[in-house]
């Protein structure tokens, strides 16, 4: 962090920050209408108004769409190198801004101090990346033209900025919508965008539910979407564009990221305690909320009893709670809905015999939606079924004979987004290195997440359709010249 950094200040600046009242609304140049404003709530604590927002309607949809295509005729003549300074001012200007967006990250989507730093620096990563990506390889570039970016809550911020500034840097105008549950962030994100020198005419902002994003997708004038969220709402996206052409008569492209079934191998030569700290951080952080969570840890039958007993002592001691405490490991998860789903899951193992272990959770977690760490132990991989997007671990013993039996039943599951590996056998990591069908492998290291510029990220198979975020071919696929535009042969 450039930033002076202690805990006193952040602490004050956080408390300071608490005490405005974000509104939002449509961001669309000529449209004059206000809506009715809903508050938006802390998950941590239903009972605190974080802000109020208005969602568009179908009509706000139309009539961006057509500003959005003349906007991108003006924005597409700016120089890239200008586009890639406009980052540049944004990625200073957030930085500067840092513990005010920290704050609303916390109080909007329930994040940890430490899970909402990460956010913003993701944020200010891909703006700085995608500025330097730009001027290297887009100067001779063509836009595709209108792109609708739909993201998640679940990285409100990062997500959400990562896609715009990636088609704004190429020269496209952008229709962006956020999640339902988080349009706050967001709103704050295309008001710095704004000031740092993008056009308003260049970026529209329509806060809406699905059918906002389904609308989007519809629209005639758009030229590509990029998407962030489940697989099944990405599959019907792909349809919808799958009976359409581009302006150009080419198929017009769908960059997907989705969710994952990820999994873990841990053998008996790992170290022990690596594997602890790794399963908490992958599976637990975010509240299990993270796409490259994990999922199923797959445990050598001899070391088994032994490692879960390692992670039982050491899930015991997470800090679960409201995430305005600076210690707080474990917030809430996004909604209401969304508990009641993970806890429905957990109940429906629980029934089917599996063996169920939750932590406990403290009585002020009573106010929010909170869901206590569990660890279920199951059969085998195919007991899985649809990602359960929260802080529940699966886990499957494995006898050594059957490793790549386990690796085919992983790939299986259809999915490919993030695998670990814990051992100290050259051999087996070869072995399996070479089998495993994901987008990112970890090897006796930390399984999860990424680092822009460093370790680009995204999955293949129902895990979604490449190129990775924060790779040096995610741009390529925003313009015309050189740019593939075919959809993948894989499902997404
Ligand atoms: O996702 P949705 P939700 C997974 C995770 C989670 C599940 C559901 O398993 O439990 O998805 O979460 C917009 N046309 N992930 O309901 O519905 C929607 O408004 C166009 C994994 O949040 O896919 C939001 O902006 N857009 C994940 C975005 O799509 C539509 C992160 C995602 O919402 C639409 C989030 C439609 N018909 C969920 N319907 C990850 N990969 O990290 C909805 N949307």
């Amino acid at each position: 962090l450039s930033n002076e950094f202690s805990l006193a200040a952040l602490s004050d600046k956080l408390e300071q920050s608490g005490r405005e009242m974000p509104v939002a609304g449509p961001m669309v140049p000529g449209l004059g209408v206000e809506r009715k404003r809903m508050p938006v709530r802390n998950p941590a604590d239903l009972q605190e108004i974080v802000g109020y927002c208005a969602f568009a309607v179908e009509r706000d949809v139309r009539h961006a769409a057509r500003e959005a295509a003349k906007g991108e005729a003006k924005w597409a003549e700016v120089p890239v190198e200008e586009r890639a300074a406009c980052l540049e001012r944004a990625a200073d200007m957030m930085e500067a801004d840092m513990e005010r967006l920290m704050g609303l990250t916390m109080r909007e989507a329930g994040k940890s101090a430490a899970n909402a730093i990460a956010e913003v620096r993701e944020a200010v990563d891909f703006l700085r990346y995608y500025a330097v990506q730009a001027r290297e390889m887009l100067a001779e570039a063509e836009p595709l033209g209108p792109i609708v970016c739909i993201s998640p809550w679940n990285f409100p911020l990062a997500i959400f900025v990562g896609q715009a500034v990636a088609a704004l840097v190429a020269g496209n105008s952008v229709l962006a919508k956020p999640a339902e549950e988080t349009p706050l962030i967001a709103a704050e994100a295309v008001r710095l965008l704004h000031r740092a020198g993008i056009p308003e005419s260049a970026l529209l902002f329509l806060p809406g539910a699905g059918d906002v994003g389904a609308a989007l997708v519809a629209a005639p004038e758009i030229e590509g979407v990029m998407f962030t969220g489940s697989t099944e709402v990405a599959k019907l996206i792909e349809k919808e564009l799958a009976t359409r052409l581009s302006r150009h008569g080419a198929p017009i492209p769908l960059i997907a990221e989705t969710g994952g079934q990820n999994a873990m191998i841990v053998d008996s030569s790992a170290l022990a305690e690596q594997v602890v700290s790794d399963v908490i951080g992958s599976a637990f952080d975010s509240a299990g909320q993270r796409c490259s969570a994990l999922r199923v840890l797959c445990l050598q039958e001899e070391i088994a009893d032994r490692q879960l007993a390692m992670l039982r002592g050491a899930l015991n001691e997470l800090c679960i709670g409201n995430t305005e405490m600076l210690h707080t490991d474990v917030g809430p998860v996004i909604t209401q809905e969304a508990r009641e789903m993970i806890e429905g899951h957990v109940a429906r193992m629980e029934e089917a015999g599996c063996k169920v272990e939750r932590v406990a959770l403290p009585p002020e977690t009573e106010r929010g939606t909170f869901v206590a760490p569990t660890i279920i132990e199951i059969a085998s991989i195919d007991w899985l079924g649809r990602e359960v997007f929260g802080p529940v671990l699966h886990v499957v013993r494995y006898k050594r004979r059957d490793l790549m039996k386990l690796i085919d039943a992983i790939n299986d599951t259809g999915y490919g987004l993030t695998f670990g590996l814990h051992t100290r056998l050259d051999e087996t990591i070869r072995q399996v290195t070479d089998r495993i069908e994901v987008g990112n492998v970890y090897v006796n290291r930390n399984t999860i997440g990424a680092i822009v510029g460093v370790q680009p990220f995204g999955g293949c198979g129902l895990s979604g359709t490449g190129p990775k975020a924060g790779g040096p071919l995610y741009l390529g696929r925003l313009v015309r010249t050189g740019a593939k535009v075919a959809l993948p042969d894989a499902p997404v």
